[in-house]
């Protein structure tokens, strides 16, 4: 197979000094953090949508960026191209799993039955790309929002036609999935929401794409899918309101319907903040309800109100959020670049330098979180924040056993209870600098 990003090396760990760009500073595979090889801590993903397809197109102009591989685009020679070239991209970089739609990894036929044909023959060829290789696949989903059969959603679509055509997708993307041993199926609902009220039946249309998750659950189980079901939260964009809002949300959603043992989370940076969040406020939220299970590795930019999925270089945010992966136990999934290049970084080195600043970025995440872990203090204060409720009334409380009459004879007696202590906000940032910077 000749060589397709033929300047580039294997990208090597030169450590913090070095000044090659195509060299991972912080990102050492091998290297022991909190027992563990670090490629451990972090099985990064290859998003082939953006790596291997997108070329920069915006609202506003064309692609900057040439992602033809060699071939003619919409053929099954430039499926096949861009197969060779995400193996070698992921090969150069040492990333061990790549996350794909169904549209991304052929073009799509008028007849789903020739798209589901090519659909086996490139998943043929990613076999053979895959043996001899540590490379798997992290997870599959159906692209459920980009065909105008989709304008109104998938699950919550008002067509019964068009909910067929989802599960068709659906059935197909689930097989692929565990052809290619993925560990994860993803739920993105980018059209799962409405565009206003005064049109929309949203009590039937949650239910409807419930519905169609217990289908996808029995049939992926039924063909040894053993993995996790994933829902991507996100608040909005490109409907002006998603149903799987934020982790919160969706988590409340599954487990109205009964689908919460089967699905976890896949939170993205973006869509958290889109939602009003931090992005570790919605680990922290997938995490103490046990469904904390892959990230899309992305962040946006504080001036835009919208998902710029750009690739991850705010170290500070990479920290809090390995601070929320390695409190949760690590992950069932990973860390899937769910990023692009901006329009302008168009050329082949930058695709390479932007996954090698991401990679890095949660290297050093994981490092720093790690040191936060280690030194203790911000476990301590927490400890210390909640004492009142490990003995006394406090501990009653906590037990259950209490009663709202008991408590309240308590209070009577007690005359004013003291301040309840300083939250040490700035002392705690204070410990999170020195740790970063010191
Ligand atoms: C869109 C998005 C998707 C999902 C998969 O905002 O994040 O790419 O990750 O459909
Ligand atoms: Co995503």
């Amino acid at each position: 197979m000749a060589e397709i990003f033929t300047n580039i090396p294997v990208i090597p760990y030169e450590g913090a000094k070095s000044k090659n760009p195509l060299a991972f500073k912080f990102y050492n595979p091998d290297q022991i953090v909190l027992g563990k090889p670090m490629s451990e801590h972090l099985p990064f993903a290859m998003a082939w949508w953006h790596n291997l397809c997108a070329g920069g197109t915006d609202m506003f102009g064309r692609d900057t960026a040439d992602k033809s591989f060699g071939q003619e685009k919409g053929t099954m020679a430039h499926a096949k191209a861009k197969v060779d070239a995400g193996f070698e991209f992921m090969q150069k970089l040492g990333i061990r799993y790549f996350c794909f739609h169904d549209v991304d990894l052929v073009p799509e036929a008028e007849d789903i039955k020739e798209t589901n044909r090519r659909l086996d023959e490139i998943t043929d060829y990613i076999l053979e790309k895959m043996e001899g290789t540590d490379i798997k696949c992290l997870w599959g989903t159906a692209n459920m929002f980009s065909n105008p059969r989709f304008m109104n959603g998938a699950g919550s679509t008002n067509s019964a036609d068009v909910y067929c055509f989802a599960a068709a997708q659906i059935k197909k993307a689930l097989e692929l999935t565990v052809k290619l041993g993925g560990r994860g199926y993803v739920f993105w609902g980018g059209r799962e929401g409405y565009e206003t009220l005064l049109n929309t039946d949203m009590k039937f249309e949650q239910e409807n794409i419930a519905r169609l998750m217990k289908m996808a659950v029995a049939y992926g189980r039924s063909i040894g899918f053993t993995g996790d079901f994933y829902i991507e939260p996100k608040p909005k964009e490109p409907m002006k309101h998603q149903y799987d809002f934020d982790a919160a949300t969706a988590i409340g959603f599954l487990r109205q319907y009964g689908l919460d043992k089967d699905f976890k989370m896949n939170i993205e940076a973006n869509h958290a903040t889109l939602a009003g969040h931090t992005f570790r406020h919605d680990l922290r939220v997938s995490a103490i309800n046990g469904m904390l299970g892959s990230i899309d590795a992305n962040q946006g930019d504080y001036l835009l109100g919208w998902d710029t999925d750009e690739f991850p270089f705010d170290v500070y945010e990479a920290t809090m959020c390995m601070y929320e992966v390695l409190k949760a136990g690590g992950l069932t999934g990973g860390f899937n670049f769910d990023a692009k290049n901006r329009r302008p970084s168009y050329t082949v080195e930058d695709m390479f330098e932007a996954y090698i600043l991401g990679m890095d970025t949660f290297a050093l995440g994981l490092l720093k979180a790690a040191a936060l872990i280690e030194d203790g203090r911000l476990d301590e204060n927490i400890k210390v924040r909640y004492s009142s409720y490990s003995s006394g009334i406090g501990a009653k409380i906590v037990s259950g056993e209490a009663t709202l009459e008991e408590l309240a004879a308590y209070a009577e007696n007690m005359g004013a209870p003291e301040l309840p202590g300083s939250g040490r906000q700035e002392r705690l940032e204070a410990i999170v600098n020195q740790l970063l910077f010191g």
